[in-house]
């Protein structure tokens, strides 16, 4: 995973450097998708226990943050309860929080944020709330 703003960071998250996530600039999920698309990438994808601690480590103070999982299928989002990845890579990986994804309250949730609840894991949420948001380019 190359986390963008940043050189050369590889898998392991050997090298670390907190101005690859945006955590300060607070965006849609789109918005951020967006973002990240003009940077050459998408919002990062996930695929194992080591990416997910390395992701949590950029995000300082862990805010919650926009992560390209998403439910239906970019740009759509139509699809319910069928996740996907903006960057196209399998959705092989989740680390949801206890009871979600929950589309709560009874309202569709499709995109997924990290950094949710005491373990800092994920939440399905409505893609409108402005949050913090990381890149990844994969290759
Ligand atoms: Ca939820």
């Amino acid at each position: 995973m190359h986390v963008l703003g940043h050189t050369d960071v590889i898998r392991d998250g050997s090298s670390l450097d907190p101005a690859a996530s945006d955590l300060k600039r607070l965006r849609s999920w789109t918005e951020a998708e967006r973002h990240c698309q003009s940077l050459g990438g998408h919002l990062a994808s996930v695929h194992s226990w080591k990416e997910s601690r390395f992701l949590e480590t950029l995000t300082v103070g862990s805010p919650l943050t926009w992560i390209g999982g998403n439910d239906g299928g970019w740009p759509e989002l139509t699809k319910d309860r069928s996740w996907s990845w903006t960057d196209g890579s399998g959705f092989n990986y989740h680390e949801w929080d206890e009871g979600e994804p929950n589309n709560y309250n009874g309202v569709r949730e499709p995109c997924i944020q990290m950094n949710a609840g005491d373990q800092h894991r994920w939440n399905d949420d409505v893609c409108e709330k402005n949050c913090a948001s990381v890149c990844s380019r994969n290759h």
